[in-house]
């Protein structure tokens, strides 16, 4: 055991590297099959693109989780792909074509962020060199359950607060296990509270703001404060990423536990904010801050301090939500994340589909990610080479 009463963490066992033979972006655009607004904007579609990497052993793959505009972080798909294409794959690949996923940390050292970029790129090496060694991602990373327990994010609804009545009720009675509403300035107390008098107090209920309250608004001040009534099992994000010490200022009235998202891009980020009381839960996306093998850094930074942690999600198709469930199986991850099943978001997905069982998603067993896109789901992908 470590000081902070954490069990030590071991690290993660060396795989072979693999030979790139090319790198890969292929573009599908998928429709949500409900809209998703968030205090940062309506999406009633995705435009996903895959990395893939090629060996002479089989592909690998990974998802680019990036919005299309810079509103959630800076990141952005044109941006990013631009990244891949120009700095990202020719920075790894200057140092030859045998790589491992540490190298995308360690060759690409001297760049600065893009680190949903780096993510898709490290996964898809990841997927390739675990397919090769014939081993799960989540075993890799030290899974401990076969089935993760399953949340459902719901974005706030054209129809106000008797929409998302009906979409909850739906959720509920399709068995998820907490329900994460959207919230906005003018989209907060009141419709929470009439959300919790048709759910009842028994059911697990959290809000996400995506940083759009200014901590220094009395109005916002005083809708969060109600909020705090609420029985809520979080409050996600209320301000923006920088503002670790207008968290702790708050954090410190509320019982309600607030949870970081976009402020935690790295395992040092999340040290500091839990130090100053800024966090008391940390939401963990492996695209967010750079990768799986970063994911599992921040993992250690919060258990070792005993706080827990849960694996949201950015709307992946099956290729990143692969990614994530092989994540929210390991040890610590013990609150239900954004890992919804694949018909919460697409009538069809891109690989087999993530299916809900008794409130849980089964992590997948196959070799690497464990879900390939299938074949005729990428007819017609806009395909270009990021290796040139
Ligand atoms: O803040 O967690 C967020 C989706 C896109 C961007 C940011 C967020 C989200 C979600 C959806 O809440 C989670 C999911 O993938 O179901
Ligand atoms: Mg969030």
């Amino acid at each position: 055991m470590t000081a902070g009463g954490a069990p030590a963490l071991a690290p993660l066992p060396a795989l072979p590297a693999v030979e790139i033979a090319a790198v890969d972006l292929l573009t599908v655009e998928l429709p949500l099959v409900v809209p998703f607004t968030t205090s940062f904007g309506r999406q009633t579609s995705r435009e996903i693109p895959l990395v893939r990497v090629r060996t002479p052993d089989g592909d690998g793959w990974g998802e680019l989780v990036t919005p299309p505009a810079p509103v959630y972080s800076e990141e952005f798909t044109t941006g990013a792909a631009l990244v891949l294409r120009d700095h990202l794959v020719p920075g790894l690949l200057a140092a030859g074509r045998t790589v491992t996923a540490e190298d995308v940390g360690h060759r690409l050292r001297s760049i600065y962020g893009h680190r949903m970029a780096c993510a898709a790129l490290e996964t898809a090496i990841l997927d390739a060199q675990l397919r090769a060694a014939g081993r799960s991602l989540a075993d890799h990373l030290g899974a401990v359950r076969a089935s993760v327990p399953a949340g459902v994010s719901v974005g706030i609804p054209d129809g106000g607060v008797p929409e998302l009545a009906e979409q909850v009720a739906r959720y509920l009675d399709d068995g998820y296990l907490r329900i994460k509403a959207k919230i906005e300035p003018g989209f907060d107390t009141e419709p929470l509270r009439r959300l919790r008098d048709a759910v009842g107090d028994d059911v697990a209920l959290q809000v996400d703001a995506n940083a759009a309250y200014d901590p220094d608004d009395p109005a916002h001040i005083a809708a969060l404060d109600g909020l705090d009534e609420l029985g809520l099992v979080l409050l996600e994000q209320p301000f923006a990423p920088d503002r670790l010490r207008d968290h702790a200022r708050h954090a410190a009235r509320w019982t309600t536990p607030v949870c970081l998202d976009e402020s935690i891009h790295d395992h040092l980020r999340a040290r500091d904010a839990i130090a100053c009381g800024a966090t008391s839960v940390v939401n963990i996306k492996l695209a967010r801050v750079g990768g799986p093998l970063a994911a599992v850094s921040v993992r250690d930074a919060c258990l070792a301090v005993g706080v827990p942690v849960w694996c949201g999600g950015m709307l992946e198709s099956g290729v990143g939500r692969a990614a994530n469930v092989a994540l929210a199986a390991l040890e610590g991850f013990d609150l239900p994340g954004d890992v919804s099943a694949s018909d919460r978001y697409w009538r069809e997905d891109l690989t087999e589909p993530f299916v809900l069982d008794d409130g849980h998603v089964a992590v997948p067993t196959g070799p690497g990610l464990g879900r390939t896109p299938h074949p005729e789901m990428l007819t017609d992908a806009a395909v270009s080479r990021l290796d040139h």
